[in-house]
């Protein structure tokens, strides 16, 4: 529900319930104040998903695709645009969320992770993909660890050792130099006020249990190897040379 059905809604609701809203919503809605025009929409919605669910298969499955997209993703942009109301995080972007939350905003730091994450890695997939970066990328990867086959191996790696929920990056430090980290739940690289390893992210892979596990059930390994079936390498050299 967004706001404007959200308010429209309220003449469903308790004369007690309908006392809070205007506090809730910072708005004076008293001797029954129309809505105006105006009002500045700043909730975060689901962005669209550049192919369909099928089309990773037989790397990445329908169902899992349909529904990491359509209820996790989406309950992240949910409880993130709950938790954001009345604070200072309200007019931020996703990115200034990332780099200005503390561990004080837990429900802030998981959900606008999540928000980000998901965003974030929904477009270094795509169909007809995988294969090896090219250009400076390419370079890059071959200069910091020794082949692409060594950069695969260290960031599967990386996955495969995450305990529990997590992500694995490449990413770009403050010195334009690549490396690889794993965070924790919905963490990122970008949260500067909580990672230690900081920088911009250029690949992710999710590798919490809800991202494979139907297809292949406890083998994270193999998800990981289906990965580089579908790295948006483009995309990825764009992120890249972008920085
Ligand atoms: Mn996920």
């Amino acid at each position: 529900m967004n706001k404007r059905t959200f308010l429209k809604s309220i003449g469903f609701l308790t004369a007690a319930t309908f006392l809070q809203i205007p506090k809730i919503m910072g708005l004076n809605l008293e001797n029954n104040e129309i809505l105006p025009e105006t009002f500045k929409e700043t909730e975060f919605s689901l962005p669209n998903l550049d192919y369909a669910y099928d089309s990773l298969e037989p790397y990445f499955d329908k169902m899992t695709m349909e529904i990491h997209y359509s209820k996790h993703h989406a309950a992240y942009i949910k409880n993130l645009n709950e938790a954001i109301k009345n604070t200072p995080f309200e007019k931020m972007t996703l990115e200034e969320i990332q780099n200005k939350v503390t561990d004080k905003f837990p429900a802030i730091r998981n959900n606008g992770g999540g928000h980000y994450n998901h965003t974030f890695f929904w477009k270094n997939i795509a169909p007809n993909a995988g294969g090896e970066p090219t250009g400076k990328l390419a370079e890059n990867i071959k200069n910091t660890f020794g082949s692409f086959d060594k950069f695969k191996e260290q960031f599967a790696q990386a996955g495969k050792t995450r305990f529990g929920s997590g992500w694995v990056w490449l990413s770009v430090n403050k010195n334009k130099k690549l490396f690889i980290s794993s965070t924790a739940n919905q963490d990122n690289p970008l949260m500067t006020k909580i990672v230690n390893e900081k920088g911009t992210p250029i690949l992710g892979l999710d590798v919490w249990e809800h991202a494979y596990y139907l297809k292949y059930q406890n083998k994270r390994p193999d998800f990981i190897n289906a990965f580089w079936n579908v790295v948006n390498w483009k995309e990825v050299e764009k992120r890249f040379e972008n920085l």
